[in-house]
């Protein structure tokens, strides 16, 4: 793991590298995201041309899709006069099945002089305007991370920080209730235990362990990989002038809620802080239900186990700021483990009087939280023992919510002190899926690594997981192939892919102005809450949406009603916050 060191902000703040993107940043943040990027236009429907509509690095890979005309050109113009710049070569056409469609692919990786420009093509039109320059990625990193600070729970959301997007506190959670589901000697039904801060989980204002969990630990990766970039980000928050990186101060604000789900009494962990149905219409502050502390579960104390073990680590170079933290999360990491060995197949059943979400599966095996947390407990703790619990998955999965072998296999694929043999076998695992990913980017049209299956809640999540996948694999036994199928995908949210959606808000050409977003929706302004990625196409249809096509990379509605396609979750802005901090360059 890398080693990082503290940097004060007053000496990061002139480094010369994140200068200029300090500056978008900050603009950004001040004058709201959609003046501060000069691509931001008029939305328009006809476009047929995808791609990456934030734009590109200039020694990146730079593609565009376009149908399947009859011509074989086209041209990179600039997108001011219109003057031709580049002519190339179309590709053969290729067809994609998730979209039903046959394509080419414009490749102008070759040209990378920065600047403003469009892809035309003769008989079938333009693109989106694009640029092409260094730190193009970096407002748009820091709007993914601040819209974290904006779904606090228990806090006022001011002015001077949100401006438009300023609201009161809501949900203190100084008080919640232990559910009969949750009940103990030592908390009996009824008990009343402090849950504050915190992230809501997403559309709605509830919060989840499991979800909570890998959400943290992603960010904590982010920042942990890349903590030279991650001193300089700086996201305008009430704590933006303390010594530590804002990225650091944002997570502490969900772990200091996170520390609380555990039951001091025998060190098991709830499942759930949440109301006993989904709240309806309002925002925050009008919203008066009670909340419940719901039943533990061994899924949730060996995630919480695997978050705090890694915070520990994490924390130990900030000691100074956050003293006695380190040892204390480890301590409750320990505690929550010994919990799961009591306990260890409690799965979470959601009481019939509780209908918010369960973020639970009834066959769930379990397998994968165990291996996770005995490798996070390991490199806390140095305690070996934890590694007889390690059992490799014959098949590891995409990182998810309820799949999370494959965050560790990346601390054992990375971690130095792995033992030979099971650090080998875990990276082969990471090259065989960064292999099967690279041979999907390649089959596909648009020169994406997404198949059927990746088609279902939280799509847009699945895309940049993967996007992980790639970038670990890479880091351990590099590949020409890797990045740029990483960066596929990276573009894939951002552009280019079949429904002409840039998929995160406030960004881009045409983006999602309808998410379901509670505090979007009530709050009476505009613009959604900016720098949030929904959850994708799929053809689920699991609400009562009209799609516009059965296909699943096309069944996706920008509308409220879209609970299944146009949700944002904190799980699924995580891994673009990682994916952005690794491509920034
Ligand atoms: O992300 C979750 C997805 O994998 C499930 O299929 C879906 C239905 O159970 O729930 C999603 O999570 C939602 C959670 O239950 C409640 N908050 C909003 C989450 C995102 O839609």
């Amino acid at each position: 793991m890398t080693v990082f060191r503290m940097i004060s902000k007053r000496f990061t703040r002139q480094a010369g590298a994140f200068r200029l993107a300090s500056h978008l940043v900050t603009k950004c943040l001040v004058m709201g995201v959609a003046s501060c990027l000069a691509v931001a236009q008029a939305e328009a429907t006809t476009v047929k041309i995808h791609l990456n509509q934030i734009g590109f690095l200039p020694e990146a890979n730079k593609v565009a899709v376009v149908p399947n005309t009859v011509g074989g050109e086209f041209w990179l113009v600039d997108a001011k006069t219109g003057r031709e710049l580049l002519r190339g070569p179309l590709s053969q056409a290729q067809s994609w099945d998730v979209a039903g469609e046959t394509v080419k692919i414009a490749d102008f990786t070759a040209f990378n002089k920065p600047g403003h420009y469009k892809v035309k093509v003769a008989e079938v039109g333009e693109s989106p305007e694009f640029y092409i320059q260094e730190n193009i990625y970096d407002p748009l990193l820091a709007a993914a991370i601040k819209y974290y600070y904006y779904n606090r729970s228990g806090a006022p959301i001011e002015k001077e920080y949100a401006g438009q997007f300023a609201r009161p506190a809501g949900h203190p959670d100084t008080i919640a209730y232990i559910h009969p589901s949750a009940a103990s000697n030592q908390r009996p039904a009824g008990t009343v235990v402090a849950s504050a801060k915190g992230w809501y989980d997403a559309g709605d204002y509830n919060k989840y362990v499991v979800n909570s969990g890998i959400t943290t630990y992603t960010l904590l990766a982010a920042l942990a990989d890349f903590p030279r970039l991650f001193a300089d980000v700086r996201l305008n928050i009430p704590e933006s002038t303390n010594a530590v990186p804002d990225l650091l101060d944002e997570i502490m604000w969900n772990l200091d809620w996170f520390a609380t789900m555990q039951d001091p009494h025998d060190g098991g962990v709830y499942h759930k802080l949440t109301d006993l149905a989904f709240s309806g219409d309002g925002m925050p502050h009008v919203q008066n239900s009670r909340r419940f502390l719901l039943q533990k579960s061994t899924a949730a104390a060996l995630n919480y186990a695997a978050v705090m073990a890694y915070a520990s680590v994490v924390l130990r170079d900030y000691e100074k700021h956050f003293p006695g933290r380190s040892a204390a999360y480890l301590q409750a990491a320990q505690v929550a483990w010994n919990w799961a060995k009591k306990n260890p197949k409690v799965l979470y059943i959601q009481p019939a009087d509780v209908s918010t979400g369960t973020y639970a599966k009834a066959d769930e095996d379990l397998q994968d939280e165990w291996l996770w947390a005995a490798v996070e407990l390991f490199r806390a703790s140095g305690k070996k023992t934890f590694l007889n619990d390690v059992k490799l998955p014959a098949k590891p999965r995409v990182p998810e919510w309820d799949a999370v072998e494959t965050l560790g296999l990346y601390t054992l694929a990375t971690y130095s002190k792995i033992p030979a043999k099971l650090q080998q076998d875990a990276k082969q695992l990471l090259i065989d899926m960064a292999n099967r990913m690279v041979r999907e980017y390649w089959a596909s049209g648009y020169l994406v690594a997404m198949t059927e299956e990746d088609y279902r809640w939280g799509s847009n999540a699945v895309a940049l997981n993967k996007a992980m996948v790639l970038l670990t694999a890479n880091r351990v036994s590099p590949n020409k192939d890797y990045e740029p199928a990483a960066r596929g995908l990276l573009d894939y949210v951002l552009g280019r892919n079949p429904t002409g959606y840039n998929f995160v808000t406030g960004f881009g050409y045409k983006s999602p102005k309808h998410p379901h977003h509670r505090l979007s929706q009530y709050d009476g302004v505009v613009p959604p809450v900016p720098g949030m990625l929904a959850g994708g196409p799929h053809s689920g249809w699991q609400d009562k949406c009209k799609y516009p096509s059965r296909l699943p990379a096309k069944s996706y509605l920008d509308d409220w009603c879209s609970y299944s396609t146009n949700e944002v979750a904190i799980n699924w802005n995580a891994p673009l916050v990682y994916v952005l901090a690794a491509l920034r360059e």
